[in-house]
């Protein structure tokens, strides 16, 4: 039985704690089925002398993009292929936490055991990438397929800049309050290819919560209790709408007036 790197280390500890409290929820709601969905947390602040001592138990594998802020960066991955209801009982065997290279193009995995991070790492380290440029203290990043939110994006006018952000925040008050950037949306590209990520971290550029056409959502936030938050917010929003509509009408919405009253009181 290898030590986990969470041994005698429990602000670390609590972060992977709310990763697999995330992962649960993620497989509650029906927005993790079989593997999908994946979750990374960057965790450098929490690294010590033994942990950059610790070696490597995996080859060097390439990210496929260059990211030059993330040099000496570590990170928790949810593992390819795992499951996210494993990773929620057993987050340390169903993820690793990797060191990225001196080359800013590649990665090792350190502990605690050699499980390959996800499909998604290239659009992953693009986001920590991104958000360490902009300083603005945010660690975690989210995919899940939301099956509401997903289902929007079947429809060709909900693609259109801004027309998904509006209806939403017209649903209920706490979308504006909780979301107050709107959902971006990244037309459909390949899963895990070099493409979805870049055309994700150009959209996150204007939003916190962005979808991606036909597959599901990219959140990212201080931590990824409120990555999920902001998720959670949308989809609720997105019943409501569901819910009119199975009623038979169109739901009038909150005005436009009501809208920026909120924005005022906030300070969104
Ligand atoms: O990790 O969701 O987009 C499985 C996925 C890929
Ligand atoms: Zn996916």
């Amino acid at each position: 039985m290898v030590k986990s790197i969470l041994e005698n280390r429990p602000a670390l500890k609590a972060e992977i704690d709310k990763v697999a409290e995330v992962a649960g929820y993620l497989w509650q709601k029906g927005w993790a089925e079989r593997n999908g969905g994946n979750i990374t947390i960057n965790i450098t602040e929490y690294v010590d002398d033994e942990i950059r001592q610790m070696p490597a138990i995996s080859p060097a594998y390439p990210i496929g993009t260059t990211l030059p802020s993330l040099k000496g960066c570590y990170f928790f991955c949810k593992g390819t292929n795992r499951r996210m209801r494993d990773l929620a009982r057993w987050p340390m065997e169903n993820g690793s936490v990797v060191r990225i290279e001196e080359d800013c193009a590649s990665y090792v995995i350190i502990a605690d055991n050699p499980v390959k991070p996800t499909s998604e790492l290239a659009a992953h380290l693009s986001m920590h990438n991104q958000m360490i440029e902009h300083g603005k203290g945010y660690k975690a990043a989210l995919h899940t397929h939301p099956i509401d939110l997903v289902a929007l994006t079947h429809n060709p006018e909900f693609l259109k800049k801004d027309v998904l952000t509006n209806l939403l925040w017209s649903m209920i008050p706490e979308t504006r309050a909780f979301c107050p950037k709107g959902l971006g949306i990244v037309p459909y590209k390949m899963p895990s290819s070099v493409e979805l990520a870049e055309a994700t971290i150009e959209a996150l550029k204007e939003y916190d919560v962005v979808m991606w056409e036909k597959h599901g959502v990219c959140a990212v936030g201080p931590d990824i209790m409120e990555a999920f938050d902001q998720v959670d917010v949308l989809s609720k929003a997105t019943q409501i709408y569901i819910a009119a509509k199975s009623m038979g009408y169109e739901p009038t919405g909150t005005s436009q007036e009501q809208m920026d009253e909120l924005k005022r009181a906030f300070n969104l």
